[in-house]
């Protein structure tokens, strides 16, 4: 027979499903819950999910066989911007997108072997799940997490509506191509900041997390210590007698040289209302969207009001309204410090403001022109006129210092500050799970009553012009209020769908309750024991879902011990391909399919021109590098996929897909298919190789064990490789060689379920190579690996000893003393002397 991967690995799929292997059971093993970050259902899968769903499926696999109940269940990320676009562009709906999307993935997930419980599986857009989302959303507002406030939006004033901040694109709405606007519209928003301290202090408990990424998480929620000051106006205007600002630079108070507040400051606000030229300002400004990277690149542009504050180290500031001071950090005023901060000194170099040193470095170095210099935290420097009396300080030390001075004279107080901003939710977008709440001229805004979950999206719903479609639907959105029983209208927003896999994880423990959660079910499987994703989640995703993990405990829905929900994190690689580029007249790059090139000769093979190979490359398909799984299992199986996406790379590394690396992989498993079925035709009598190939396979077990646990898999890769070799090589019985191919089997398992299934019963195992409990390595054949140390007593060398490699100090100084030539030189005493250098000599003194 040959290595037939589509008819042996529909085999052990149908074989899988009918003993209902994967289903997730609660017995009396322990739990062990693994699970992948869930794909948005875009329309096929690519090589990326096959390496992620690997990685996991190598982990349940492995706990499987070591006796755990595993919990690895799968889903879909389902609403989102996609479907509605290509319900804009194509004329169909969102849902039929969506769940046809959903249909062709699982078809091509499935024959990838995983070991997942189907059972399981959910859409975040089934109303079965939202309507929970709904009914959590509700608890978490009688809990005070979610509340409405001012938000700034982006406002497409062509197509007169609001736009995520991916569609606006260089400042204009993607489909106008108007400049966007901000707005202010009231929005819903979960208090996250409020936790901001604890979801800080508690990374330090994630110690199966990657640094970076706790890292990364740190420096988003952003705390820091500063000061809150307020500056008294020269003359108070309209009802403003102050205005306070936060620095976390308050060492530099001496080179302030002007105040600068948000354009949606309350004074600003006050003092447009009676100038035109303020207000058409504050408008202006505003355009070019809300994402950080607008308001970064945007240029400094200032508004001065005419008005002055005092400066309390004398002399007066002048108030400017500029365009990059944010209303929703710290008071939304600052002092601007044109000699230590960039964006201030561009600002004070186009209006002509004053530029005071406040320190020099030590060594006397001058600062350099329009180039503002922050003052080092943790180096010395000298303060010039320091209004704290700080002459030689480091900046933290100044910093500290004018604190307190500032507290000391009344005039501000220290303030510890999150960047972390409270999560604005509201989305006017239709494929979305909706608010549940309406609005009632009486009442105000009430929740949708429970019993009335979910609020179900209307399916008669039109794309053709722009805008949210709730909002021109009458008869979903007229309806009558919960509290008083008169006419209402719902709410059209829909909920950002970061809220959809904030909580899915928790979800999987019971996806059919008719409550958020069953405390239960989730009391028994959570935490998730290992959570494996891509970094780009590394943020946002996170946090929401430690938020809300926190949230849901608040509210009743999660046990306690669950505030951190992911055990174990583990970010992986990408998945790369070379682009195979040639260049055209114009010096414009041309790129070329890989089976259009000759990578022998570098040419393209229809006009011969050389190519230009750049290796390593992020897949996409304008580069025309993109790799189809679906192509690799059909022309050679899932089990060459999974192997090759595990092999060559550290998984958190990425590893470059190759055609004659994945030739290469088969080529392999079909050399492991042959071995097995020379061994389980092999009549052979003992050679007496046997205890070299038991030595070799408790090794591979060792080996192997330590790459799964390790999160090293290519590690295990490597080590099957030499495992086969050897076993191939070996001369021992057929016994002893069969025993050793069923080791072979069970630890290629994990990585490829289907040969292994196949190789464990041509070598008549009993049951499925899964169900088998994972392989232990005796010990003693781990160390084989001896060492012979000569003896020198008093200097000469006179015996020597045979001891394992890694036999501790001790142990070998025991052995050295009961040596014939010892003891004899010994005499009945002890040794004045005994030394042993470890894998090189022992020298005994007497
Ligand atoms: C004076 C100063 C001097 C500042 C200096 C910086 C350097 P982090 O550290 O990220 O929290 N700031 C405060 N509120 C702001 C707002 N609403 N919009 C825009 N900028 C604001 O940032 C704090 C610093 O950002 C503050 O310290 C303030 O500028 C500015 F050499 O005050 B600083
Ligand atoms: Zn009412």
């Amino acid at each position: 027979m040959t290595y037939e991967t589509a008819a042996i690995e529909a085999k052990w799929q149908s074989a899988w499903d009918k003993a209902d292997l994967f289903r997730a059971v609660r017995d009396d093993r322990p739990k062990y819950y693994v699970l992948e970050m869930f794909p948005y259902p875009s329309g096929r899968i690519h090589i990326g999910h096959v390496r992620n769903y690997t990685m996991g499926d190598v982990i349940a696999r492995y706990k499987m066989s070591c006796g755990f109940s595993v919990l690895h269940p799968m889903g879909w990320d389902a609403f989102g911007m996609p479907a509605e676009n290509a319900a804009m562009a194509s004329g169909g709906h969102p849902k039929d997108w969506t769940y046809n999307n959903i249909d062709v993935m699982r078809g091509q997930m499935k024959p990838l072997g995983l070991s997942i419980d189907w059972s399981r599986e959910f859409a975040t857009c089934d109303p079965e799940y939202y309507g929970q989302q709904q009914a959590l959303f509700i608890d978490m507002l009688d809990a005070g997490l979610v509340y409405r406030k001012p938000a700034i939006v982006n406002w497409d004033p062509v197509d007169m509506t609001v736009l995520a901040n991916e569609q606006v694109i260089d400042g204009r709405g993607w489909r106008s191509g108007a400049e966007v606007e901000r707005r202010e519209l009231t929005q819903w928003a979960f208090a996250i900041s409020s936790m901001a301290e604890d979801l800080l202090d508690s990374l330090a408990t994630l110690k199966d997390w990657p640094e970076k990424v706790r890292l990364m998480q740190e420096n988003w929620i952003g705390k820091s210590r500063g000061l809150q000051m307020t500056f008294a106006m020269t003359a108070p205007v309209h009802g403003h007698a102050g205005i306070e600002i936060y620095t976390t630079r308050p060492d530099t108070l001496r080179g302030a040289s002007f105040i600068a507040i948000a354009p949606e400051h309350p004074l600003a606000k006050a003092l447009a209302a009676e100038n035109p030229d303020l207000a058409a300002f504050n408008v202006d400004v505003r355009k070019g969207g809300t994402t950080e990277e607008a308001l970064e690149k945007a240029e400094k542009r200032g508004f001065d009001t005419g008005l002055t504050v005092e400066n309390p180290l004398g002399g007066t500031l002048p108030i400017w309204v500029a365009n990059f001071v944010l209303m929703d950090y710290g008071t939304g005023a600052i002092f601007g410090c044109p000699a230590h901060d960039q964006r201030d000194l561009d600002f004070a170099r186009k209006y002509e403001l004053s530029v005071t040193d406040t320190f020099v470095a030590l060594d006397g170095g001058t600062p350099v022109a329009n180039e503002a210099f922050v003052p080092p935290k943790t180096e010395k420097v000298r303060w010039i006129d320091q209004p704290a009396g700080v002459t030689e300080a480091t900046g933290q030390e100044a910093i500290d210092a004018t604190i307190d001075w500032a507290e000391a004279k009344g005039i501000g107080t220290g303030k510890t500050q999150y960047r972390l901003r409270d999560w604005g939710l509201s989305r006017q977008r239709y494929w979305g799970c909706p608010i549940p709440v309406v609005h009632c001229d009486a009442c105000g805004v009430v929740p949708e009553k429970k019993e009335n979950l979910p609020v179900v999206l209307p399916d008669d719903v039109t794309f053709d012009i722009p805008g949210n479609p709730l909002d021109r639907h009458p008869t979903w959105r007229d309806t009558t209020c919960p509290a008083c029983g008169n006419p209402a209208r719902r709410e059209t927003d829909t909920m950002d769908t970061f809220v959809d896999s904030s909580w899915y994880f928790a979800r999987f423990t019971a996806p059919h309750a008719k409550t958020p959660t069953d405390l239960d079910e989730a009391s028994y499987w959570m935490n998730v024991d290992q959570y494996i994703g891509g970094v780009e989640h590394a943020i946002l995703h996170l946090l929401y879902s430690r938020f809300f993990a926190r949230a849901m405990q608040k509210t009743g829905h999660l046990p306690q011990g669950t505030e951190e929900p992911f055990n174990a994190l583990f970010t992986q690689g990408m998945v790369t391909h070379a682009i195979y580029q040639t260049k055209d007249d114009k010096g414009r790059p041309v790129y070329h399919l890989p089976e259009d090139v000759d990578l022998e000769t570098g040419t393209v093979r229809a006009t011969g021109e050389t190519i230009e190979v750049i290796p390593s490359a992020k897949m996409s398909k304008s580069k025309k590098n993109v790799v189809d799984p679906m192509d690799i299992i059909a022309s050679y199986g899932a089990d060459t996929a999974r192997w090759f996406v595990l092999s060559d790379s550290p998984p958190e590394r990425d590893v470059e897909w190759t055609a004659s690396g994945a030739e290469a992989t088969h080529k392999h498993l079909r050399r492991v298919h042959r071995l097995a079925e020379d061994i389980a035709r092999a009549d052979r009598s003992d050679t007496g190789a046997d205890a070299d190939l038991a030595r070799a396979t408790a090794r591979a077990i060792a080996e192997v064990t330590q790459g799964i646990e390790g999160f090293a898999f290519n590690k295990s890769v490597a080590k099957l490789y030499e495992f086969t070799n050897t076993l191939h090589k070996s001369d021992a019985s057929a016994a002893a060689r069969r025993d050793a191919m069923k080791v072979l089997a069970q630890l290629m398992s994990p990585m490829t379920p289907h040969l292994a299934e196949e190789i464990w019963s041509m070598m008549g195992g009993e049951g499925f190579v899964l169900t088998a409990p994972w392989p232990v390595a005796d010990p003693a054949l781990l160390v084989d690996d001896s060492v012979t140390l000569p003896i020198q007593i008093n200097g000469k060398r006179k015996s020597e000893i045979t001891v394992p490699k890694d036999l501790p100090r001790d142990q070998v100084e025991a052995l050295v003393i009961q040596d014939s030539a010892v003891l004899k030189a010994l005499d009945g005493g002890q040794p004045r002397k005994l030394i042993v250098v470890p894998g090189r000599i022992v020298n005994v003194v007497v």
